[in-house]
């Protein structure tokens, strides 16, 4: 089923919001024309990191950098950056997200931070505005981190916060390891490596992302200010049993991994409330194999999703869910396997970036919305050595990680200005 976002977008869109080289419909049909790159039977996309559907994606908004003049570079992480030179010289300030998606995913996640920034960019130079200090607008690979059930890994390769022996561990679902499927998208782990030292020092690194949750529509508000982002850790567990005939082996002689399995997904459920109200622990991801109707599974692998917007109790969530994998897999007499993918910390954000913020949304009527942020997102990679800011832009009943997800272009546009205004405080020093 092929959607017309372009046309669903420029439905109800309030032309007047295109002023100061800001345009709404060109907005819209690049948001279209990315949306068909991994598009999926049910209208989602699929656009897992290092794939040729995210190379695809990266390289269409390369072609619209290109076209507006602006230098384009790229890192052996796949990360993308289009720079706009400023009067001095310097650090830049540089704005972007991703473009790869989960699966099945929406068409604003990600997207929509790459082209406000670009947005950004093209507004500039249809004005003649030069920039004080140097632009750039930023792609970074594999945010979601879907296909080595890790994440964040272009912009953690960036900030040179990933080591040889933790991408080795990687493998994919069909046992492919992060080192194949680099060479496969054309780079090596040395170059993938090596992205960390080409990380120049960033003035300030700004994010507009969709909300992913309702506190905008609840306040009526159209942007937000991102007050802090919680961390992740992604922790795959292996419980391994005995596999048998499911028909000729009596209940009580069995190690069947799949009960243990599920015992524990049972439990991970009433831990975050124990650790405090923004924990979050969610099981997305389960595998059984070898996956026979008539077999009592030999192996079961599932990733825990442990989150919260403080380190301590994101640590003390990890340990009680791993705690209880143990007493399970003893009290079953099933073996079980702990990895650890990726124990990302928490970003605050910085007050005065947030105020930055607040003046901006003032300058357009709008309220100082603040929110944290429960999904992860590039700016708190860059956040965690260089100053970082966020900005959210509502999200239609909260909805996110499904095709459903929706921002109207009304509200993609005033994340625009927004975005706008506050690099060019930024920028001209403005308080
Ligand atoms: O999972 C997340 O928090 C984000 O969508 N990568
Ligand atoms: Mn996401
Ligand atoms: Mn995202």
């Amino acid at each position: 089923m092929s959607r017309d976002l372009y046309e669903e977008l420029m439905t109800g869109f309030d032309n007047k919001l295109s002023h100061s080289g800001v345009n709404g419909e060109r907005l819209a049909s690049r948001l279209h024309e990315l949306s068909r790159i991994g598009l999926d039977d049910n209208g989602g996309v699929t656009r897992p990191g290092y794939s040729k559907e995210e190379k695809q994606a990266k390289e269409l908004v390369i072609r619209w950098m290109k076209e507006i003049g602006i230098n384009v570079t790229a890192d052996g992480a796949g990360n993308v950056f289009g720079r706009m030179e400023g009067k001095q010289d310097g650090p830049a300030i540089v704005s972007g997200s991703h473009v790869d998606s989960v699966p099945n995913g929406g068409h604003f996640d990600g997207p929509l931070g790459v082209l406000s920034a670009l947005e950004v960019a093209e507004s500039w130079k249809e004005t003649g505005y030069i920039p004080e200090k140097t632009y750039e607008v930023a792609i970074f690979s594999d945010e979601e981190g879907s296909r080595f059930k890790s994440s964040l890994t272009g912009s953690r390769a960036f900030m040179g916060q990933i080591t040889k022996e933790e991408m080795n561990k990687l493998h994919d679902v069909s046992g492919k390891s992060f080192e194949e499927v680099l060479h496969e998208y054309g780079s090596t782990i040395e170059e993938y490596l090596n992205a960390g030292k080409t990380n120049k020092h960033i003035d300030t690194f700004v994010e507009v992302h969709i909300e992913q949750g309702k506190i905008l529509e609840q306040e009526n508000q159209p942007v937000g200010i991102v007050s802090g982002v919680a961390g992740p850790a992604l922790v795959e567990f292996t419980f391994t049993g005995e596999s048998r005939h499911a028909g000729n082996t009596p209940m009580n002689d069995r190690r069947d991994p799949l009960i243990a399995a599920s015992m524990f997904i049972q439990a991970v459920e009433k831990f975050p409330e124990q650790v405090s109200e923004t924990a979050v622990a969610t099981v997305g991801k389960l595998n059984v194999r070898p996956n026979g109707f008539n077999v009592i599974p030999q192996e079961v692998k599932l990733v825990v999703d442990l989150r919260d917007i403080y380190e301590s109790t994101r640590d003390e969530l990890l340990d009680l869910i791993t705690q209880e994998a143990k007493k399970i897999a003893e009290e079953r007499n099933i073996d079980l396997g702990i990895a650890i993918n990726a124990k990302i910390k928490p970003l605050p954000i910085q007050e005065e970036l947030q105020g930055k913020l607040a003046d901006s949304l003032d300058a357009f009527d709008m309220e100082p919305i603040k929110i944290p942020s429960g999904a992860g997102h590039d700016a708190m990679i860059i956040g965690s050595k260089f100053p970082s800011a966020m900005l959210f832009v509502r999200s239609k009943d909260g909805l996110s990680h499904n095709p459903g997800e929706w921002t109207s272009l009304n509200d993609c546009v005033y994340g625009v200005h927004t975005l706008k205004s506050f690099v060019e405080r930024l920028m001209e020093g403005k308080s």
